[in-house]
């Protein structure tokens, strides 16, 4: 019998007005309030149970999913996300395959989930990249595609003009 501390962190992608904030919102009520049959994960055999929510380690914002819930539970959806959140929890998993239950009295996980606001999905490319050479990528990016290419014809012959 072990007791494995299981840290997992999850980012949640997508496009503004995606849903993510809407989804996460509900995840983490799920977890909060398990219920089977309403939320089966794996085989349906797993519960959750949960211990406490956790400050975020660096002081980042938290994603307030009670203020997301209470605007649900109004009719509303969530406010538009304008910066990085981040919910973290302490979760207890029970249950799951009886091979990983004979191993395992109790699994704890830190789980954290980050919210992100939509547009920046577009920043990703530039992550790990100089900033030249992403610009290089942008413009090659914006020539390589038809209606690309059009759309941006006035930008890119401004910055020729430039000397760039
Ligand atoms: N029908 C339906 N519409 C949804 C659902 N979730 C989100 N929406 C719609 O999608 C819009 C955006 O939802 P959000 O959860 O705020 O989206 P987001 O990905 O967090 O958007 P950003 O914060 O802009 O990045 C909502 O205002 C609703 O109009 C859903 O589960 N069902
Ligand atoms: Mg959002």
């Amino acid at each position: 019998m072990s007791l494995l501390v299981d840290r997992r962190q999850v980012g949640v992608l997508g496009v503004q007005q995606a849903g993510k904030t809407t989804f996460l919102t509900s995840l983490i009520h799920h977890l909060r309030n398990h219920h089977p049959a309403e939320f089966p994960l794996g085989d349906g055999s797993w519960r959750v149970k949960f211990v406490s929510a956790l400050e975020n380690a660096d002081g980042s914002p938290r994603f307030d999913h009670q203020k997301y819930r209470d605007q649900i539970q109004n009719r509303r959806w969530p406010t538009k996300t304008h910066a990085v959140s981040e919910y973290r929890c302490q979760l207890e998993f029970f249950g799951g395959p009886l091979h990983y239950r004979l191993e395992n009295a109790v699994s704890l996980t830190e789980l954290s989930l980050v919210d992100i606001p939509g547009e920046r999905l577009a920043d990703l490319g530039m992550a790990g990249t100089a900033y030249d050479r992403w610009s290089d990528l942008v413009l090659e990016f914006l020539d390589g595609q038809y209606e690309y290419r059009v759309e941006s014809r006035g930008f890119v012959e401004l910055l020729g003009a430039g000397g760039h």
